[in-house]
């Protein structure tokens, strides 16, 4: 087989998880219980695989909209993740990330959050970013704001403001060289962006798997980024 012309970083909308389980007559949590298992699985593929960072959409800042009780489950399930895998997380050197509205978490979940940063933050191996309680318009919206309030404070020069300087004020700029996604996989046959990265996004292939999330195995993940390695990206130019 050829060598896999592999993504550095791979970003997945792990979609799906309430149908896998209305399907099996089981109710909602069960859906997202299982997909977080699942996210153990394909984050230790990707990382054995050699690739560079691995974001996850995890909550995005409409999810407060559903019922209460899914709401407390999905907020508790973080700190169940990191109770149950750290120690593989460890044994991968996976470095911890999480972009989103932090301080919006109820206190144990940020808690537990903030110590799986600290805890890897010296690891040198994949890093595994959470997209937790983000939402791309909010983060435009304040990255915005905050370059404003450095050209009112004469910090920056209202010229000196162009792609790469408006990048360093979004919240993925804390992965440095890695900011931008080269590979974006939506499960479950829908064919959104759902307010997920949409300025980091501007270059990447995109997938739409028709697999459940719970049901995205890592046979399903190699046949992605199968289809990703024989993509020619030309970021706008002619051939190479
Ligand atoms: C969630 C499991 C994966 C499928 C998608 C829906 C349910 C892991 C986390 C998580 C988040 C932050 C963090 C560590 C783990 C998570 C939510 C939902 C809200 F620092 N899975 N998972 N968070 N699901």
């Amino acid at each position: 087989m050829v060598k896999l012309n592999l993504p550095k970083h791979v970003a997945i909308i792990m979609d799906g998880n309430g149908r896998w389980a209305q399907k099996r007559g089981l109710p909602r949590i069960a859906g997202h219980k299982a997909g977080m298992n699942n996210l153990k699985s394909i984050a230790t593929a990707a990382s054995n695989l050699g690739i560079k960072a691995l974001t996850v959409y995890a909550f995005s800042t409409e999810n407060w909209k559903r019922p209460n009780n899914e709401v407390e489950f999905l907020m508790n399930l973080p700190i169940t993740f990191f109770n149950k895998f750290m120690p593989t997380l460890m044994q991968n050197e996976v470095r911890v990330v999480i972009t989103g509205f932090m301080e919006q978490l109820p206190p144990k979940t940020l808690a537990v959050c903030q110590k799986a940063i600290a805890q890897t933050r010296h690891n040198q191996g994949m890093i595994l970013n959470f997209a937790f309680n983000y939402g791309a318009h909010s983060d435009i919206v304040n990255a915005t704001k905050a370059f404003c309030q450095a050209v009112l404070d004469h910090q920056v020069d209202l010229n000196s403001l162009d792609e790469t300087s408006f990048a360093s004020y979004l919240q993925s700029a804390q992965l440095a060289e890695l900011q931008n996604p080269d590979f974006l996989i939506r499960t479950s046959g829908e064919q959104r962006l759902s307010n997920f990265y949409l300025w980091e996004l501007a270059y990447a292939e995109i997938v739409f798997a028709n697999e459940y999330w719970p049901d995205y195995s890592e046979a399903n993940f190699k046949r992605d980024l199968q289809k990703y390695s024989q993509r020619d990206r030309r970021y706008g130019g002619l051939d190479k």
